[in-house]
């Protein structure tokens, strides 16, 4: 097209704008278009990720191109630590972390992060799909510090070790092992009443760590292990589940409190299909995971009843420690059923 054409297109394109906003046909909300930025540690086509992705549409779908979702997989834009402080400014909009690194900001939330305080997934399920998750986000959003809207729930299953060094037979296999744990204490000092020598660090390290021999091992759920082709440097899997960590959908506050409250309300609806959602996807992948790494030749141990139970009451020292003041919470969690 030549630049006459174009600039007469162009002022065809203006006048029409014109008229129908003029006639009220477009409303002004409509022509304040918004690119929400979300992120996430995980590639594209990850369970958290997809949820998300989903969730973009709907929002497309809904306000007719208004509000749309714009996803930097992959930590495109740092790990959870940078996430969460871009959220907070709102140079971002919405990020998927996992509670572990949220226990440090809202205190409350710390109660998910301790070993074994979930009897199973099913049981963690309930308890965030229940009155208590309500109430955690709600916590979240309050808590002037953080500076985040919880938006919804996300599963992720339980966490167990893996290591390159040798398989994890019994408890005091650990013994001495460098086993990288997200940046919390809580999980510095699980790691060392299991035996282990407990490392904090950001999920973007980990890799290099583990090929370097900067850490000999580290702990996650089946698809992150899969994923993060952890499985390739580390060939032990011990499924442990000494942590069942669920994780979180946040909001900017800064972003969140410029927003209509009719895009709040669809955002939130969006949220909770985007929570049940996520578990489907989460069990389909988690199965898949687990056919990977077995196909890779790992080696998958389990544990009898017995051994489990040594993990269990190894632990004690992180209740002593942490638990007092999540005792009625704690109380809370353990009648779900
Ligand atoms: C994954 C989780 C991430 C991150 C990571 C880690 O399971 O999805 O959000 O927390 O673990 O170990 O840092």
């Amino acid at each position: 097209m030549d630049r006459r054409s174009f600039v007469r297109r162009l002022g065809v394109g203006v006048a029409l704008g014109m008229a129908a906003s003029i006639a009220g046909v477009v409303p002004a909300a409509a022509q304040q278009k918004q690119v929400l930025k979300a992120t996430d540690v995980h590639p594209l086509g990850y369970p958290t990720v997809e949820a998300v992705v989903r969730m973009g549409k709907k929002l497309e779908a809904a306000t007719n191109g208004r509000l749309s979702i714009q996803m930097y997989p992959s930590m495109q834009l740092g790990g959870e630590k940078e996430m969460i402080e871009q959220a907070q400014v709102g140079a971002l909009q919405i990020a998927r972390i996992s509670v572990g690194p949220m226990g440090p900001i809202v205190d409350e939330l710390n109660v998910f992060n301790m070993p074994f305080v979930f009897r199973d997934v099913p049981h963690m399920q309930k308890v965030i799909d229940g009155p208590i998750g309500d109430e955690m986000l709600a916590k979240l959003t309050a808590s002037p510090q953080s500076k985040l809207v919880g938006l919804c729930w996300m599963d992720a299953g339980a966490r167990s070790v893996y290591n390159s060094k040798r398989p994890i037979k019994s408890i005091d296999d650990l013994k001495g092992l460098k086993v990288r744990m997200m940046g919390n204490p809580i999980f510095v000092d699980t790691m060392n009443a299991l035996g282990g020598n407990g490392i904090a660090m950001g999920f973007d390290q980990l890799y290099n760590a583990l090929q370097t021999g900067v850490v000999d091992g580290a702990e996650n759920n089946p698809p992150s292990y899969e994923s993060g082709k952890h499985f390739q440097v580390a060939k032990y899997y011990s499924l442990t589940e000494h942590l069942i960590i669920p994780e979180i959908l946040v909001f900017s506050k800064a972003s969140w409190d410029k927003m209509s409250k009719e895009d709040q309300a669809l955002i939130t609806k969006f949220s909770k299909e985007a929570q049940k959602e996520e578990r489907t996807l989460w069990e389909e992948r988690e199965k898949q995971s687990m056919d990977t790494i077995k196909k890779a030749g790992i080696e998958v141990i389990t544990f009898p009843a017995s051994e489990k139970k040594k993990f269990q009451d190894a632990v004690k020292p992180v209740w002593d420690k942490y638990g007092a003041k999540y005792a009625d919470l704690v109380k809370r969690i353990q009648a779900v059923n």
